[in-house]
């Protein structure tokens, strides 16, 4: 219960990271969600992430629309910013914040409903406009907190939990996330925690837009036989691309691979992801390959996980806008009033 206060004390041999926190200093409230509910387990792997990045949670803010998903910020990172939006406009506030502070790291939570149905204008656009986000969709196919119905992403032909069918064609938010220009794209299972820490990392340490739908089942509405979205459903059809294994800076993760199978991909910072290519034909630096490989595994029923496709060059939103270094929100009188002779040249260069 939210207003149950979580007991501060802890175990002295609980692990820390290097900035001397324990998990337990990642973590919020106490979830107010239904057990067994799939936003949960991803709250976990947020907690996981961030504890095994050694990430200030000062750092961090922590933005969402409205929905279970987007209640969920207040289950983790306790001591971040955060900030709770209205339906579906996440993204704008999040950009604006984004826009005033680029020194935070931005994590922008929120559901099927909030951008694939209400938000799904401003999801296009932070994403083609290249916000330096970690965006997560907590995708259950349904509306959860009110009540059931189907949302935008439900496929054409799955149940309902009274056993109405579903007509109309699904938007897929990986593949509109790829057309759009995101340059991290990723889709996980809120059942494997194994896959999704280190999608979450990476798309952490990316500087650019990052999108990761996380199929998140609804135990109360959306985990029937008939829906494509429970977990059997996604346990049966999940096909996996690649896996992460390690990002450098961290303990390398000893494996045998057969060679050929690990990939290194490069970020921008200089940090490298280590790729397990599970199918040995997927390359996540080309684009339009991966949106056809989606287009043809889902008409086969299947769903794609794994990383989708990375851009080791990536430009956010700063470099399209060509800003100053300093964020704005520190910028003082100095700097925003350089004085007449300067507003002159300014105005010159516009004739
Ligand atoms: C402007 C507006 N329209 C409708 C609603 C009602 N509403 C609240 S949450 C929600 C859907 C949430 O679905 P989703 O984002 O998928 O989150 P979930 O609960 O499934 O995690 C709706 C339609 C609202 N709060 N505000
Ligand atoms: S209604 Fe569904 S989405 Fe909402 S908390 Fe319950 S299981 Fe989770
Ligand atoms: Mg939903």
């Amino acid at each position: 219960m939210t207003y149950l206060a979580k007991p501060r004390l802890h175990h002295p041999a609980l692990e820390h990271n290097k900035l001397g926190f324990t998990r337990r200093d990642y973590e919020g409230a106490i979830s107010t969600l239904c057990a067994g509910c799939g936003h949960d387990s991803i709250s976990a792997a947020i907690i996981q992430a961030c504890f095994e990045l050694d990430l200030p949670p000062h750092r961090i803010a922590k933005l969402s629309g409205i929905g279970c998903s987007s209640k969920t910020p207040t289950y983790f990172l306790g001591s971040s910013h955060g900030f709770n939006s209205v339906h579906g406009r996440m993204p704008s506030v999040l950009t604006g914040a984004n826009l005033a502070n680029r020194e935070l790291i931005y994590l922008g939570v929120s559901g099927d409903g909030d951008s694939a149905s209400i938000g799904l204008g401003q999801f296009a656009h932070s994403l083609r406009r290249g916000v330096n986000m970690v965006y997560i969709v907590e995708n259950n196919g349904v509306y959860g907190l009110t009540k059931g119905q189907f949302s935008a992403t439900a496929d054409k032909g799955s149940k309902s939990k009274k056993g109405a069918l579903n007509t109309d064609a699904p938007i897929d938010m990986v593949s509109m996330a790829l057309q759009l220009g995101a340059t991290f794209v990723a889709r996980s299972f809120s059942g494997d925690k194994e896959q999704l820490v280190p999608l979450i990392k990476a798309a952490v340490l990316h500087r650019g837009a990052a999108f990761i739908d996380v199929i998140s089942p609804c135990v109360a509405f959306n985990n029937h036989p008939g829906s494509t979205k429970s977990y059997d459903y996604v346990r049966e059809h999940n096909e996996a691309v690649n896996r992460l294994d390690f990002i450098t800076g961290r303990p390398e993760i000893k494996a045998d691979y057969a060679p050929g199978t690990v990939e290194e991909v490069t970020q921008h910072d200089g940090t490298v992801l280590r790729l397990r290519k599970l199918h040995a034909e997927y390359d996540p630096h080309d684009r339009i390959a991966a949106m056809r490989y989606l287009q043809e595994r889902q008409a086969a029923g299947e769903v794609v996980t794994g990383l989708l496709y990375a851009d080791p060059e990536p430009a956010d939103l700063h470099a399209h806008l060509n800003t100053v270094d300093m964020p704005f929100n520190q910028l003082g009188e100095r700097e925003l009033c350089p004085g007449a002779a300067a507003l002159d040249t300014l105005n010159a260069s516009l004739r």
